[in-house]
C-alpha cells in the first residue's frame, strides 16, 4: 500500500512494536521507533492513561521526525493484591522470569486468581496535543505455574477467561485477537484510518 500513515511509537519494549506491527498489517500504516535515543520518559503517572500520555509526548518531544506518535501503557492487574502490580508491571522485578516466580509466590495462598490486563493507548501530534486514546482489557486468572512460549511478560501465567489456555499457548493471531493490546489498537487504527 503507497502512502502508509507513519506513526511514531514511544516504547522500549520490541514486543511491543511486534505486536503493534502484526496487529496493524492489515491497515494503511506503519509504526517506527522515536528517531532519537533521548526517548527516556519520567513515568510518574498515577494511572495507565496518565503513563501513556507521558511516554506519547516524550515520544513526540524528541523525535526529529515524525508527525504522529503513538504510547502503550499497560500491566497485568490481580484481584488477590488489589490490582498490583498494574502500574507498575515492568518494575516489578528485574527479569520476566523473576517477575513471574515474585508473582506466583504473592499468590500462594490465594483462592480468588481473578486478573486483567491493561492496554492503555494515547495518539498526540507533534505539539503534543492529544488526538485520541483508547483502551483494552482481557480478564483471566493467574495460573499456579507457567505454561507456553508464546507472547511476552506475564503471558506464561495469565489464562484467558474462557478460553483456559495461557496467552503465552496461543497462536500470535489468537492473542492479537482477544488481546487488551489487539483491543485497543484495532479501535485506534479504526479512528487513524477514519480521521487522519
Ligand atoms: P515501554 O514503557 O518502554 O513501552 P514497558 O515494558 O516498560 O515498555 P509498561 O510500563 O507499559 O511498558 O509495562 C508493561 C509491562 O506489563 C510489560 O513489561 C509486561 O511485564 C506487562 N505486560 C503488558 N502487556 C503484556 C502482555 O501482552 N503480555 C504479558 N505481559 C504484558
Amino acid at each position: 500500500m503507497e502512502n502508509k500513515i507513519k506513526i511514531v511509537v514511544g516504547t522500549s519494549n520490541p514486543h511491543k512494536i511486534k505486536e503493534l506491527n502484526e496487529i496493524a498489517k492489515d491497515y494503511n500504516v506503519e509504526f517506527m521507533l522515536p528517531s532519537s535515543e533521548n526517548f527516556d520518559p519520567v513515568e510518574n503517572g498515577e494511572t495507565f492513561e496518565q503513563n501513556a500520555e507521558i511516554k506519547a509526548k516524550e515520544a513526540a518531544r524528541v523525535s526529529s521526525t515524525g508527525e504522529f506518535f503513538l504510547a502503550d501503557d499497560s500491566g497485568l492487574c490481580v484481584n488477590f493484591l488489589n490490582g498490583a502490580p498494574g502500574i507498575h508491571s515492568a518494575r516489578y522485578e528485574t527479569t520476566p522470569e523473576k517477575r513471574i516466580q515474585k508473582l506466583l509466590s504473592n499468590m500462594e495462598k490465594a483462592e480468588n486468581r481473578e486478573a486483567h490486563f491493561v492496554c492503555a493507548l494515547c495518539l498526540v501530534d507533534k505539539s503534543g496535543k492529544i488526538l485520541h486514546r483508547e483502551e483494552g482489557k482481557v480478564y483471566g486468572k493467574i495460573a499456579l505455574e507457567p505454561k507456553g512460549k508464546g507472547g511476552f511478560g506475564y503471558d506464561p501465567v495469565f489464562i484467558v477467561k474462557n478460553i483456559n489456555k495461557t496467552m503465552a499457548e496461543l497462536t500470535e493471531d489468537e492473542k492479537n485477537t482477544l488481546s487488551h493490546r489487539g483491543q485497543a489498537l484495532s479501535n485506534m487504527l479504526k479512528w487513524v484510518q477514519t480521521k487522519l
